[in-house]
């Protein structure tokens, strides 16, 4: 390609962009590779791998020979490959995976979507191995395996609380307030199993704006919570541990509105609910709220 650039190799200019010519970058050209060629993925020993839609297999060939190495029936209509790695300049892939189309007949029909099959090739060898044929859903427009501590080394797993700088935090449940100016109010609430604090508030007005900032205080991993409030247009937040999210609510009628953790959090989740009075606009509820034996109306 470089020389083909130098030597200004062009098959015609379009559009201002010079295209190459073909026949001037073509390295050669596989003889018999098989019917309807649809992907090419590479391993780390000059190989390349091409799945065949038309007569289901995936083939095994050398770049710099374009010697066919092998090929293995897939049995269906083979889309993407993945090789781990494949499309790095450095894979590390010991597997492939065909992803197949049309494998309508495979499995048992149990929905209005089909499961489409796959197959796991062990590719260490100079012939494919196949390992395990299994269903998954759709054939992925392309998919790509990447080793799991390349995610899990710098996912974070918790959000420090100390190092929560959100402007509507709340660190502790000592420190849950409700701000009223005007119609908007602010409901400063934090979340653990298995309450929310406050859980029980009073003297929220129809024509009101809430915003409700809920803080997760737990600091263990996979304790997420979430919250909603019955009716809010399946609005919903998830709150990582000691992370803070804001969801804004409008009430829209008069009542006992129920709000609640919607992520399953522990035993006792059922246990993260609470209760928000909706009074008409214009009465005169007092602001009041509280969790369990803090609550209004237990006294
Ligand atoms: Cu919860």
């Amino acid at each position: 390609m470089m020389k083909a650039i130098e030597d200004k190799n062009y098959e015609g200019d379009f559009d201002g962009i010079p295209v190459l010519n073909y026949d001037a970058v073509l390295h050669g050209e596989v003889q018999k590779p098989g019917l309807g060629p649809l992907h090419t993925e590479f391993d780390a020993h000059g190989n390349a791998y091409t799945s065949f839609f038309v007569s289901s297999e995936v083939v095994k060939w050398n770049i710099e020979t374009l010697e066919v190495i092998d090929r293995q029936p897939t049995f269906y209509s083979t889309g993407h490959l993945t090789v781990v790695g494949g499309d790095t300049a450095k894979p590390y892939g010991k597997y492939l995976v065909a992803w197949n189309k049309i494998t309508k007949d495979r499995y048992l029909p149990t929905g209005p979507e089909l499961a489409q099959s796959a197959q796991l090739f062990d590719i260490t060898g100079e012939k494919m191995e196949l390992l395990l044929d299994f269903p998954t859903i759709g054939e992925p427009h392309y998919a790509q395996m990447i080793p799991a501590d390349k995610i899990v080394e710098q996912q974070k797993r918790i959000y420090d609380i100390d190092e929560n700088n959100h402007p509507h935090v709340t660190k502790s449940e000592g420190e849950t307030k409700i701000e009223r100016n005007g119609n908007r109010v602010d409901v400063y609430m934090t979340l653990i199993r298995s309450h929310l604090t406050p859980d029980v508030i009073e003297g929220i007005f129809m024509g009101d704006e809430v915003y409700f900032h809920i803080t997760n205080l737990e600091q263990d991993w996979d304790l997420p919570h979430g919250f909603a409030v019955m009716g809010n247009n399946n609005a919903e937040v998830l709150i990582l541990p000691g992370e803070t999210k804001t969801l804004k609510w409008n009430p829209t009628r008069v009542g006992i509105i129920p709000f609640y953790c919607t992520d399953f959090c522990s035993a006792l989740h059922q246990e993260m609910q609470g209760y928000v009075r909706v009074s008409p606009a214009g009465s005169n509820t007092p602001l009041r709220y509280g969790t369990g034996d803090n609550a209004p109306g237990i006294d």
